[in-house]
């Protein structure tokens, strides 16, 4: 169905009730952004010419189709944007970060997969707007995505008015902060498009300056090879050495860019049921999660994102947060359980967490040691 068909179809309409079908479905807010994306183009080019992608070769792979809708699916012609918070009501973050026996874990990836809920979410919105326009006489083609093809999730969300765009590179909300996903459904409806909304980060550069590893460049720019998002989740390898004390205890993901920006402070929670904690996720202890056995992470991480990663780099990121962790027997016995793990990768980062526990151990006895202190 397309604008010029003569069925007098009230677009602006159709607009504001898949807005309200969108909340009836499930998610927090809709908006609707057209598939002119030029202004992304040269900005995405660059990024990919200072090798900001590290390993992640499908970003060169889909080139400039991530930003041009149309090429992705011929015939698109608006595109339908959805948010849905995820912060589980009454978790704590600081508290976790602060503890070196603690594993940090992502806020969002603490209950279900947000692929598989977004991604039926956004199927039954679809299906509700086919439906509208079947029984107007017409044919709706689409396609559903979250985090799933080559698209500019956060640049066509921001386009749609779902917030402004933070120096960190997420969207932002005055009410619902970062804490969301995105998702999206290409039309070839000819919708109306919203107008994006304006920006609110003023001279703040707070996500700048709180990032561990640096990763944030510039405003805008993110060098996803020191983000700890990328190093613990997206890279399959070695974690480069010269990182892994900042990285701390976090495991799985990072949130500090988000944790303190000022806009989410006071940033609503979600209850949705879907993102509820499972296994005790946001607050175990990393001698806990480094006994799970493979079985045990399959099992218990069914449904959960974090699955995605396989056991051996579970194990590897675990290694570099018990090397930070405080010395203590139980973290000692829990990394030599490991020592002699089948995969060389888990063996050479439980080395380096044993080498970094014994410097450290050493510190305390000749704090004196001026080179000990900067090894460490
Ligand atoms: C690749 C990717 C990553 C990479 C790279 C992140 C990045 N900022 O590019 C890594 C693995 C590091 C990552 C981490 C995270 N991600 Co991520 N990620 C994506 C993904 C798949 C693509 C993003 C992308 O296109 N990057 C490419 C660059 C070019 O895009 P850009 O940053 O928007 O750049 C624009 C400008 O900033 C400028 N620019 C950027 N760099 C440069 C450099 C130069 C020289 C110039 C001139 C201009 C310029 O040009 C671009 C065009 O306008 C999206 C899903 C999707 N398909 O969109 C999710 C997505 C962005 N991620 C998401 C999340 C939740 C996260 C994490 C919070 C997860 C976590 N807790 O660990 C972190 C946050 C880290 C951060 N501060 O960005 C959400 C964000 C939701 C929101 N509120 O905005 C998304 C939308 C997934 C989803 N469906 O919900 N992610
Ligand atoms: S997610 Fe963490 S490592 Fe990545 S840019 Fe934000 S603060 Fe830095």
């Amino acid at each position: 169905m397309n604008a010029n068909d003569g069925s007098g179809t009230d677009w602006g309409m159709l607009a504001r009730s898949i807005k309200q079908w969108g909340r009836e479905a499930g998610f927090d807010a809709i908006g609707i952004a057209g598939v002119e994306m030029e202004g992304a183009e040269a900005g995405l080019l660059a990024w990919l010419r200072e090798g900001f992608h590290g390993d992640m070769d499908y970003m060169v792979r889909h080139g400039l189709r991530r930003a041009r809708p149309a090429e992705l699916v011929p015939g698109t012609l608006s595109v339908v944007c959805a948010r849905l918070s995820y912060w589980p009501t009454a978790t704590a973050a600081a508290s976790v970060l602060q503890d070196g026996e603690r594993a940090y874990i992502s806020r969002y990836a603490l209950g279900r997969d947000y692929h598989k809920v977004l991604r039926k979410r956004l199927a039954a919105l679809a299906g509700r707007m086919r439906e509208a326009i079947g029984a107007l006489g017409g044919h709706m083609g689409y396609r559903v995505f979250t985090d799933s093809a080559p698209v500019m999730e956060v640049e066509l969300a921001r386009q749609a008015g779902l917030g402004w765009r933070g120096k960190h590179t997420l969207l932002l909300d005055r009410r619902a902060g970062s804490w969301f996903f995105l998702g999206e459904i290409y039309t070839d409806l000819p919708l109306p498009a919203d107008e994006p909304v304006d920006a609110h980060c003023g001279r703040c550069r707070r996500c700048l300056d709180v990032c561990p590893t640096g990763a944030i460049v510039a405003p805008y720019r993110l060098d996803a090879r020191r983000c700890i998002s990328y190093l613990t989740i997206e890279l399959k390898g070695s974690i480069p050495e010269a990182l892994r004390a900042a990285i701390g205890n976090r495991v799985y993901g990072c949130d500090d860019c988000q944790l303190h920006c000022p806009w989410n402070e006071h940033a609503q929670t979600s209850g949705d049921i879907a993102f509820a904690v499972r296994n005790g996720l946001d607050a175990a202890t990393l001698v806990t999660l480094f006994g799970w056995s493979e079985a045990e992470f399959e099992q218990r991480l069914a449904g959960s994102a974090i699955r995605r990663i396989g056991h051996e780099r579970w194990l590897r990121n675990l290694a570099v947060g018990l090397g930070n962790a405080p010395g203590s027997a139980e973290v000692l016995g829990a990394l030599r359980a490991r020592a002699d793990h089948p995969s060389a990768l888990v063996r050479e980062h439980v080395a380096w967490a044993l080498a970094a526990q014994a410097r450290r151990g050493g510190t305390r006895h000749h704090s004196h040691s001026a080179h000990d202190a900067a090894d460490t």
